[in-house]
């Protein structure tokens, strides 16, 4: 539990922020997944990346960790084995989505299981398709929940139409496309973010992308490393200090090496479109996922609609978004974004119970939520719920509220921000 107060001076100062969670899982995953040595820099620590590290060394990678420097060694997909323990992926949806896919191919037997919070995510969406691929599959309620097990190897290609866009329905069939016979296609309704495919591509592997957004590989293709991965920051973490220092007063941040991939800048769009003042420098392009540098200095915000093929580029983003809304004027709606309630906590509900709890105009609608500002804020009793993204957007709410906040179950941030109260205070120092 952590007991939170405003603050009169505002936010002022540089942060680094910390390496981009999406990024760090595939540089652990297809570095074992690769012949040869991948060094990371910049690896997020946090712990659903350390629980990638984890399963991949009980399946026999040979993977140094010290902060945020990785070392792996990976010996191709036959250095893998059968381990004699439980896969736990602890909080990570990303983890046991995409190790289901590599794992699908694997001629052995392994068994995932995870928290809470991963026992109530839907996995049919991932061991559907895998099944049509020839994985045998097995998991409580017909393979939807964990535990699940697999038996892999023997697949065969597959053009998959996914009914959602999701980068880890995506992933997990390319994935195993990869091991399977002949070419697997996935075709989404909008395009989700995309790392998988520009780091397979760096890994050495051919990725089609075809004007109407399907990608394909064909199976059979070695992952080759002798790969020095550089990670951005983290988007989706920066955003809680993008968010902060527009709505605090006297505010003015620079967050450095913000990764920029256009999958994942939903959010400063809307930023920009809300009236933020956002400003960029130190801009490099020449990786595989640009980064920069961003400013953002206290603004004058007004509502906005949000919906359509935006809304997977900012889906981790909406908790914050809908703070922010608090303090715009005017309506703010936020419309297709059913995927909201399939993440950690249905983010629908505990965003709109935990701003209703400090005093925002904000209701739930089937696809999203409704948001009229601009409101005082006030402290109260917040919870995240097990949900580092909501833990973060309470701790931010505090930093505006009239009143002392206090944040339960504050550790979950961990999962993907283990230095943001650090951030939080070396900002509000100035
Ligand atoms: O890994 P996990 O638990 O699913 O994490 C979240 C998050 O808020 O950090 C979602 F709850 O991010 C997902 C994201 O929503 C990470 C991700 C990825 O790395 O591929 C893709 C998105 O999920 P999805 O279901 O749209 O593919």
């Amino acid at each position: 539990m952590k007991k939170l107060t405003s603050t009169a001076s505002g936010l002022n100062g540089i942060i680094k922020i910390p390496g981009d969670k999406s990024i760090s899982h595939r540089s652990v995953m297809f570095g074992s997944m690769a012949k040869g040595k991948t060094t990371v820099e910049n690896f997020l620590p946090g712990e659903d990346c350390l629980s990638t590290i984890n399963c991949f060394t009980k399946l026999g990678v040979k993977i140094e960790q010290e902060n945020s420097n990785v070392t792996v060694y990976g010996k191709g997909l036959e250095g893998l084995s059968e381990s004699s323990e439980v896969l736990d992926v602890g909080n990570s949806g990303t983890t046991a989505r995409l190790m289901m896919g590599i794992l699908s191919g694997l001629p052995f037997h392994s068994v995932l299981i995870g928290d809470e919070s991963i026992a109530k995510r839907p996995m049919k969406r991932v061991t559907g398709p895998l099944r049509d691929m020839g994985a045998r599959i097995q998991g409580n309620q017909d393979g939807n929940f964990t535990p699940i097990s697999i038996q892999g190897g023997g697949l065969r290609g597959l053009d998959y139409v996914s009914p959602v866009a999701s980068a880890q329905v995506k992933s997990a069939i390319l994935l195993a496309g990869l091991q399977g016979e002949g070419v697997t296609s996935v075709k989404e309704p909008y395009k989700s973010r995309d790392h998988t495919e520009r780091m397979l591509q760096a890994f050495g592997v051919e990725v089609k992308e075809e004007e109407n957004g399907t990608v394909s590989v064909a199976g059979g293709q070695e992952l080759v490393s002798d790969l020095h991965i550089v990670v951005p920051g983290d988007i989706s973490s920066a955003a809680f200090f993008l968010v902060a220092a527009a709505i605090v007063p006297n505010s003015r941040v620079t967050l450095q090496r913000v990764g920029l991939n256009p999958t994942r800048t939903g959010i400063l769009e809307v930023l920009k479109q809300m009236g933020a003042e956002l400003s960029y420098s130190t801009i490099i392009e020449d990786g595989p996922e640009p980064y920069a540098d961003i400013t953002v200095t206290t603004s004058n915000l007004k509502g906005v609609e949000i919906g359509g093929e935006i809304i997977p580029r900012l889906i981790d983003e909406v908790p914050i978004i809908a703070l922010m809304a608090t303090q715009a004027e005017g309506t703010t709606i936020i419309k297709d974004a059913e995927e909201l309630k399939v993440k950690e906590t249905n983010r629908i509900d505990t965003v709109v119970n935990e701003l209703k709890k400090v005093g925002a105009d904000i209701e739930a609608t089937e696809d999203g939520m409704i948001i009229k500002g601009k409101t005082k804020l006030h402290g109260g009793a917040l919870d995240s719920y097990g949900d580092h993204r909501i833990g973060m957007m309470g701790a931010v709410a505090s930093l505006i509220a009239v009143g002392e906040t206090v944040l339960h179950n504050d550790k979950a941030i961990n999962v993907s921000y283990p230095s943001f109260f650090e951030h939080m205070e070396s900002l509000r120092r100035g």
